[in-house]
């Protein structure tokens, strides 16, 4: 298979989000079916392993030691604890569990239990992600060694914007952290937020920086920006509505980065619960293909596995098996030579 390109330039990027509507989302469904099944949804299950109390000033955060969200900080989850829920969310029908904790970055003492959570969560069949945030290169070495899946970290917005929306931390050490985590061999989720009062030309530079990475992320989170109040973002978008994104804006973003990113997977993220079935839907057609199912995310509402179940029934949908998604992962996980072995064979 041609390996998809990485040279995109931000004129062709915003060349896609100027086109008709109707033929943006034609031609992301015709690269979304080029290379997946267009009825098919991966189901992730998010689970919040450490609570609030976080260092990081990210503007949109309820975690947030800077927001005043009424979020109470919690130490880190037992491993038996996050174990049972997992297994909770195998039975609902998902297949991959996603870990998060509110940390600028994991502290060495952290990482047995860590390392125990991916081995007790693989043992299960499910496909494991984890977001802990920045890492050091040994930090990422041992969640490989442990059988880590996927590593979440998300670039959030353009280059431009990032400074107005985070202090704490910078893009360049965002990408840092992302080149360990390609080096290291765990596949890449990262995505980041729309409808945080950015521009056009911000979501072009969001997409076009995912896209000009040295190798996509197998896994683009595109979240809607749930307004939480106490955080600066949630409050500024209470005091001008206006600047909340609008839904075709959203579904536009999908579409491009379906294009650009034609082998990665694509998942509608939060904000779901502030969307119609028809955006929703919308969403599936320009590419979308996984999405977070449960009743919550990591501290904000979410649909609820009934809702979702009786949402994808009405559209002819199904869930992913695990069984496809893993081959995906252990074929990318597997040195250059190998494939070109089964390939041979
Ligand atoms: N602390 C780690 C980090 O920042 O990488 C992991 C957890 S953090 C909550 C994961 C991602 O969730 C963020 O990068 C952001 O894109 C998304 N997120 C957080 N709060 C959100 C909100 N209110 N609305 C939409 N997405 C949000
Ligand atoms: C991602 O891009 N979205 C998820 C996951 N990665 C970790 C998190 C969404 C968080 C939404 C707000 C909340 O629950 O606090
Ligand atoms: Fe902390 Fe992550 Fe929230 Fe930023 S997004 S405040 S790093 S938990």
């Amino acid at each position: 298979m041609a390996e998809p390109r990485t040279d995109w330039t931000r004129e062709e990027i915003a060349e896609l989000f100027d086109l008709p509507f109707t033929e943006l989302l034609f031609r992301a469904a015709e690269v979304h079916r080029a290379h997946f099944a267009p009825d098919e949804v991966q189901l992730s299950t998010l689970l919040s392993i450490k609570t609030g109390g976080c260092a990081e000033d990210c503007g949109y955060c309820s975690q947030s030691v800077h927001a005043d969200s009424g979020v109470k900080a919690t130490k880190l989850l037992g491993v038996q604890e996050v174990l049972q829920r997992a297994a909770q969310a195998a039975d609902q029908g998902s297949t991959r569990f996603c870990m998060g904790a509110a940390w600028r970055n994991p502290k060495d003492r952290d990482m047995p239990a860590i390392i125990e959570m991916v081995k007790g969560v693989r043992e299960m069949g499910m496909e494991t992600c984890m977001t802990l945030g920045m890492l050091t290169p040994k930090q990422a070495d041992m969640l490989a060694e442990a059988g880590l899946d996927y590593y979440n970290h998300n670039i959030d917005t353009s280059p431009e914007r990032y400074g107005e929306v985070i202090t704490t931390r910078t893009m360049e050490d965002r990408l840092d952290t992302l080149g360990e985590v390609r080096r290291a061999g765990i596949n890449v989720c990262s995505g980041g937020i729309v409808g945080m009062g950015e521009t056009r030309e911000d979501r072009v530079g969001f997409v076009h920086t995912l896209a000009t990475l040295p190798d996509h992320p197998q896994s683009v989170p595109v979240n809607a920006l749930v307004p939480v109040k106490g955080t600066v973002l949630g409050d500024m978008l209470a005091d001008t509505p206006l600047a909340k994104i609008d839904e075709i804006e959203f579904v536009r973003t999908v579409a491009v980065a379906r294009i650009t990113m034609p082998h990665s997977m694509v998942r509608l993220s939060a904000g779901r619960e502030s969307m119609s079935e028809m955006t929703q839907a919308m969403c599936f057609l320009a590419g979308a293909n996984s999405i977070f199912t449960g009743d919550k995310l990591l501290t904000a509402p979410n649909a609820g596995d009934d809702v979702d179940s009786a949402m994808l029934a009405r559209l002819g949908m199904r869930a992913m098996a695990v069984s496809e998604t893993r081959a995906d992962v252990e074929a990318s996980r597997m040195p250059a030579g190998c494939a070109k072995l089964e390939a041979a064979e």
